[in-house]
């Protein structure tokens, strides 16, 4: 492999080069190395729609980590946790919960190992404190939908694209998945092509019993729990894959796919931002620093998508 061949295969016709893409020449986006995020998506693009997913975080990942009015975004777990006919202890032990681990959570010193123990005790507790108690979900439904316009800016058309490219669309979340699902569904963007993997509440006999198995923390979600699922096999063939998120955690949710998928893993950095910087490089290919768009993910879903139009101007499907 000499320096003429790499030259000749970027002198191609169509090759994508990195400082043509505005969105990721911004002066929040950092790349540890922007050759391989050019080399991953020219694959991405020669591949096409039909080879692609995504894998994506939802908490302050699909949902701002900062909105324009200044409003509070709850997470999928919060959302819950205000319900209003949660039994009056309620509320008082799951704050001292949070008070108590997510310090530790976004400790940016604490090896994670270490922290994985903690969290396993997070959720463990928290799902015994939401037990024993009748609760109508009309009312979770409710609470979300008030954060329905909370979705990162370009959400939509993000969605939109991915339905009809019938690109599929893992939301891996170690929140509670009925608000997600219900936010989703509230914001219009739970199309067929999207599945929710999170951990959904679980009934017995009328009451609550905590939630559903396997539990998923945040450093937990990856191909692993997905084992014997009919999402499985969907993910095993489609090699090439975008995974956001913005815990250290996301990235690594798409471990357990075939070494030879191209992985392209944006992360949004949000918290400590400095503390946090080297990690984040290291984690993720493309780090964007207090953005609340969608827009690199569109972009590279853009480029995709042209070459696509390119190649099937039609809409046929490569058959005729
Ligand atoms: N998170 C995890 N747990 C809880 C909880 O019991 N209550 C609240 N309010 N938040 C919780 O998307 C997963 C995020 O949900 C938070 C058990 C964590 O901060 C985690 O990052
Ligand atoms: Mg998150």
């Amino acid at each position: 492999m000499g320096v003429t061949e790499s030259n000749e295969s970027q002198d191609r016709v169509g090759y994508v080069h990195i400082q043509d893409i505005p969105q990721l020449n911004q002066e929040h986006c950092r790349m540890r190395d922007p050759q391989r995020v050019e080399r991953i998506i020219n694959e991405f693009v020669c591949g096409g729609p039909e080879r692609m997913q995504i894998v994506s975080d939802f908490d302050y990942t699909i949902t701002k980590q900062r909105t324009d009015d200044g409003v509070a975004v709850p997470s999928s777990f919060g959302i819950f946790n205000s319900c209003k006919s949660l039994p009056d202890n309620f509320k008082e032990e799951i704050d001292k919960l949070f008070h108590k681990y997510h310090p530790i959570e976004i400790d940016p010193h604490m090896p994670i190992p270490e922290k994985v123990q903690y969290m396993i005790e997070w959720w463990t507790q928290s799902g015994k404190l939401a037990s024993g108690f009748a609760f109508d979900l009309a009312e979770l439904d409710q609470m979300a939908g008030q954060f329905r316009h909370a979705l990162r800016d370009g959400t939509h058309e993000l969605f939109q694209a991915l339905q009809r490219l019938r690109i599929p669309v893992l939301v891996f979340s170690a929140g509670l998945g009925n608000s997600v699902v219900s936010l989703m569904q509230q914001a219009n963007i739970m199309h067929p092509n999207v599945k929710v993997v999170s951990n959904f509440l679980r009934f017995r006999d009328g009451l609550l019993d905590g939630f559903q198995e396997p539990m998923i923390h945040i450093f937990n979600k990856n191909e692993t729990v997905l084992e014997g699922g009919e999402y499985y096999e969907l993910v095993h063939t489609r090699d090439h894959i975008i995974v956001m998120g913005d815990s250290l955690g996301d990235a690594d949710m798409a471990a357990g796919v075939p070494a030879s998928s191209h992985i392209l893993r944006i992360g949004f950095l949000f918290h400590h931002v400095e503390a946090n910087m080297e990690k984040y490089m290291n984690a993720f290919d493309i780090v964007l620093v207090d953005d609340q768009t969608m827009s690199v993910p569109q972009a590279l879903l853009a480029l995709i998508d042209n070459r696509h139009q390119m190649r099937h101007p039609h809409g046929s499907n490569g058959t005729a």
